[in-house]
């Protein structure tokens, strides 16, 4: 339903809008509301309250009227085909997504790329102004939005502003590598309050402030006059702090319990030939995720005779991903030409050691592959927190399962009773996959039932509760305990 010029007392600013484009087989268009962790986050905070979401809608060209979606209101911000590739293929994955995640590929630097994530900022700022009520909050999200917060802040500086950073912060040796490290700090300086995954991502923010910007910082806080000392500004404190994101526990665990996907689960397991031990890895397909690494351990397991199918399988899901830029695609053909080469070796007649799954699944169908999985492979080699090895130990009612977790994801800080592992350490990543295979099933039970308390007791609905309350009492702390 096209709607007016209206404004509104929360509004979210995200790469992507909540929704995707559905075509229906008479050409009727609609929209499907995205099943992530971020919206449903969301919903519960939107409940109520008279919220808008600014957002690409994911095709480049014109963008589509500004509508009404599950009571929420949503603003399209268009992108062109150009800009899609500069400023989002281009700056935000192929520049800062390497040198936020400690370069493990190396980053491209362009001015051209540059100048594009600039004037795209600049329009989601824009959008962000017309749709802001009076004395607004308004939450920006992620590293594609960094500028965001300052060009809000001079638009309109009655609101109030938040950003959330979804990936890790990089240590201040490696953000110093980026050209446009000033524009980008003082860019997230425009905001009232920083959220961050890890302590640790909040502290090289800080850090960044001090050593490249001449700040100063007291605790979580950096003080700082805009425009520079003498400029006669006012001074202004920003609190850069560390929220960690989670998942909707109350709706996943209801959704793993159902008779259909518990039914699912088994049929999941029989299909594999019913094996003793289920290894699974859910990713996009991502350099950071550490697929290449978990592949050659399974590999050398294999090969040591420690493994073998049909009694121990591996299932590989890989969501396409960024399939545009070079890294991604070079990862894949990698990827897949090593499942090719373990199964060639490994595999005999109608048992595959490694079935690998090149697709996106509806929630059911992941909710049943956590539920049928023995263990559970999460082995980042960076990862700003990791939201799969939340989702796994949430389905777990049953108390079964072992989650082996990278200590490089922001859930490891967490998930303390997981199977830790250095995925960079080979012979100790195998040694720690033995583990959870051979541990006793009481044991993995006192782990399980632990680390399902620790996701219950920080779901995504109290994330947010918490980071609007910050938000709202920022530069200070927020007065009431955290939920
Ligand atoms: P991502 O890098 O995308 O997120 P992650 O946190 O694991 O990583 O979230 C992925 C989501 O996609 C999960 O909800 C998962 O279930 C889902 N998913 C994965 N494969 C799928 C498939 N084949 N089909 C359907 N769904 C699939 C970024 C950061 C993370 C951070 C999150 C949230 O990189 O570190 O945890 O944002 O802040």
């Amino acid at each position: 339903m096209p709607a007016g010029p209206q404004t509104f007392d929360l509004v979210i600013a995200a790469n992507r809008l909540p929704v995707d484009r559905v075509v229906d087989p008479d050409g009727t268009v609609s929209w499907r509301t995205s099943p992530g962790g971020l919206v449903t986050a969301m919903e519960s905070v939107m409940r109520g309250r008279d919220g808008a979401w600014v957002g690409w809608a994911g095709e480049p060209g014109d963008p589509p009227e500004p509508f009404h979606e599950d009571g929420m209101f949503l603003q399209p911000v268009g992108l062109s085909a150009h800009e899609v590739r500069e400023y989002y293929e281009g700056f935000s994955n192929d520049t800062l997504w390497p040198i936020y995640h400690d370069v493990i590929v190396p980053a491209k630097f362009h001015r051209a790329w540059w100048n594009c994530y600039r004037s795209v900022n600049r329009r989601f700022a824009e959008a962000v102004a017309e749709v802001a009520a009076p004395g607004a909050t308004v939450w920006v999200h992620d590293y594609q939005l960094q500028l965001v917060p300052a060009m809000v802040r001079e638009l309109r500086p009655d609101v109030r502003i938040g950003w959330f950073n979804h990936i890790p912060f990089p240590p201040v040796e490696l953000f110093a590598q980026l050209p446009w490290r000033r524009a980008l700090v003082e860019g997230l300086l425009g905001a009232d309050f920083l959220g961050f995954q890890r302590t640790s991502d909040a502290e090289n923010f800080l850090r960044s402030c001090r050593r490249l910007l001449g700040m100063t910082t007291k605790a979580d806080t950096v003080t700082f006059r805009p425009g520079g000392v003498g400029a006669g500004g006012e001074e202004r404190h920003v609190r850069a702090s560390a929220i960690p994101i989670s998942v909707d526990f109350k709706g996943l665990e209801e959704l793993s319990r159902t008779p259909e996907v518990q039914a699912r689960a088994r049929e999941i397991r029989e299909s594999l030939g019913n094996p003793s031990t289920l290894m699974l890895g859910v990713d996009r397909l991502d350099y950071t995720k550490g697929i290449r690494h978990r592949l050659k351990a399974i590999e050398e397991l294999l090969q040591d005779g420690a493994i073998a199918p049909p009694d121990t399988v591996f299932v590989q899901v890989a969501t396409p991903s960024r399939e545009r830029v070079d890294a991604y695609r070079r990862l894949r053909t990698e990827v897949e030409g090593t499942v090719g080469r373990i199964n060639g070796e490994y595999s005999p007649i109608g048992a595959s050691a490694v079935h690998y799954l090149h697709h996106s699944y509806p929630r059911a169908e992941m909710a049943a592959l956590f539920r049928a999985a023995d263990v559970m492979l999460v082995t980042p080699l960076r990862d700003g927190m990791n939201l799969v090895a939340k989702e796994y130990v949430t389905c777990r009612s049953d108390l079964g399962g072992a989650l082996v977790l990278s200590e490089f994801t922001g859930a490891w800080h967490e998930l303390k009773q997981a199977y830790v592992c250095n995925p960079h350490d080979i012979e100790g990543l195998k040694q720690t996959i033995m583990a959870a295979i051979q541990t006793p099933a009481a044991e993995k039970r006192r782990r399980m039932k632990a680390l399902r308390r620790r996701v219950s007791d920080h779901d995504v609905q109290r994330w947010a509760a918490r980071y609007l309350d910050a938000l709202a009492a920022a530069p200070k702390k927020p007065e009431r305990s955290p939920r």
